[in-house]
C-alpha cells in the first residue's frame, strides 16, 4: 500500500518483517493503534529555556491579547529551529514513517489555543496520503488549568475529511472553518470516540499522526501561560498540498511551497521519488508531470489558467 507502514491495513504482517527492539515495537504498535505517541523528557530543559528567552518578548502579557500565536519563528531564532530538528525526534519519525522527515512549519504559543477538534489533514496533506505528522513540545507543564491538549484516540483511522465531503467550498480565509470544526465534533461524538485530555511536563513530546483529531482545552485558570511549540512534519517523496484551499472535486490542489527547516532548502515535490515540476499561478500551484515537454507544459498552463484546451 502507498501509505506509511504504521498506517497500513497490513501493519501486523509488516511488523513481523521488521527487526525492532522491544521498545521500538511498543512505540510503533501504539502509534498504529492509537494514532499518537508520548515521549517523556525528550527535549533538554536548557534548549527550552533558550527558546523561551528568545521568544518571550514576541508575545503580549495577557491571555486573549494578540498575537497569541507565532508561525515560523524558526526563521528568526536558532533555538526554535533546533526544537524543530531534534535528532532523537527525527529518529523516531524515521522509525514510524521509514522516509526522511521534513520539519516544515513551527507554531509557538504562549497561551493555550483553545482550538476546537480538528485533524491537521485539513491543512496539510500529501500524495500518497498520511505522510505528515505533528510534534508538540511542552515548553512548560500543562495542567487542567492552562488549556492542555486533547485528542480522540484512534480517530486517525477515519477518512481524511475535507470541505468537499461536508459540502462547503475551498477557501483561502477561515470563514467556513467553524462549519468544519462543528462537523468534526459531531462526527466524533456520533461515532463513539472519547475525548482524552493530556497533561504533560516541560520537555515531554507528543507526536500525532496526520489524521488524529485533536485540539486545546479551555483555559480555566485565568491569566496562565502554556508555552508550547508545535512543529509540523512532512516526509520525502510526496506531493504536498492544503485540502482546505484545494478544489477536491476538480482535483485542483493547492500545492505547498515546502521549506525543510532543518536544511533551509526548498523541498522538491515528487511522485514516489520522481521529481514533479510545479507552477505557481496564484491561488493554485499546478503540478506538471515529471516527463513533461515544453508544449505539454504550455498546454497545461493555458488549460488551467484560462480554461481553454489548445488543439495541440
Ligand atoms: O496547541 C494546541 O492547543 C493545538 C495545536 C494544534 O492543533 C496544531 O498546531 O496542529
Ligand atoms: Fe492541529
Amino acid at each position: 500500500m502507498n501509505l506509511p507502514w504504521v498506517e497500513s491495513p497490513f501493519f501486523s504482517d509488516l511488523l513481523l518483517k521488521r527487526d525492532l527492539t522491544p521498545e521500538q515495537r511498543e512505540m510503533v504498535v501504539h502509534y498504529n493503534q492509537e494514532g499518537f505517541l508520548l515521549l517523556r523528557q525528550h527535549v533538554s530543559h536548557q534548549l527550552i529555556d533558550r527558546a523561551l528567552s528568545d521568544i518571550n518578548h514576541e508575545y503580549p502579557a495577557n491571555v486573549g491579547e494578540q498575537p497569541g500565536r507565532h508561525q515560523d519563528l524558526w526563521k528568526k531564532y536558532e533555538s526554535v529551529r533546533d526544537l524543530a530538528s531534534q535528532p532523537h525526534i527525527l529518529d523516531v519519525l524515521r522509525l514510524l514513517y521509514e522516509r526522511e522527515p521534513i520539519p516544515f512549519q513551527t507554531l509557538n504559543f504562549k497561551f493555550g489555543t483553545q482550538q476546537r477538534a480538528h485533524s491537521d489533514a485539513i491543512h496539510f496533506s500529501s500524495i500518497p496520503a498520511r505522510f505528515m505528522c505533528g510534534v508538540w513540545v511542552a515548553l512548560e507543564e500543562t495542567t487542567a488549568n492552562n488549556g492542555p491538549l486533547f485528542y480522540y484516540p484512534r480517530s486517525h483511522r477515519q477518512k481524511e475529511f475535507n470541505y468537499f465531503d461536508i459540502g462547503i467550498e475551498a477557501e483561502e480565509n477561515y470563514a467556513e472553518y467553524p462549519q468544519y470544526e462543528e462537523f468534526m465534533e459531531e462526527f466524533m461524538e456520533a461515532n463513539g470516540y472519547q475525548r482524552q485530555e493530556i497533561h504533560m511536563q516541560k520537555g515531554d513530546v507528543l507526536i500525532w499522526s496526520s489524521n488524529l483529531v485533536h485540539g486545546g482545552m479551555p483555559i480555566k485558570g485565568g491569566n496562565v501561560t502554556r508555552w508550547s511549540q508545535v512543529t509540523h512534519y512532512y516526509f520525502e517523496g510526496c506531493m504536498y498540498y492544503s485540502p482546505r484551499m484545494s478544489d477536491m472535486f476538480s482535483n485542483n490542489l493547492n500545492l505547498r511551497h515546502v521549506i525543510n527547516i532543518a536544511t533551509g532548502k526548498t523541498v522538491q515535490h515528487s511522485e514516489n521519488g520522481k521529481p514533479i515540476e510545479t507552477i505557481n499561478t496564484g491561488r493554485f500551484r499546478y503540478a506538471v508531470s515529471h516527463n513533461f515537454t515544453l508544449p505539454v507544459l504550455l498546454k497545461q498552463v493555458v488549460k488551467k489558467v484560462i480554461g481553454y484546451k489548445p488543439p495541440f
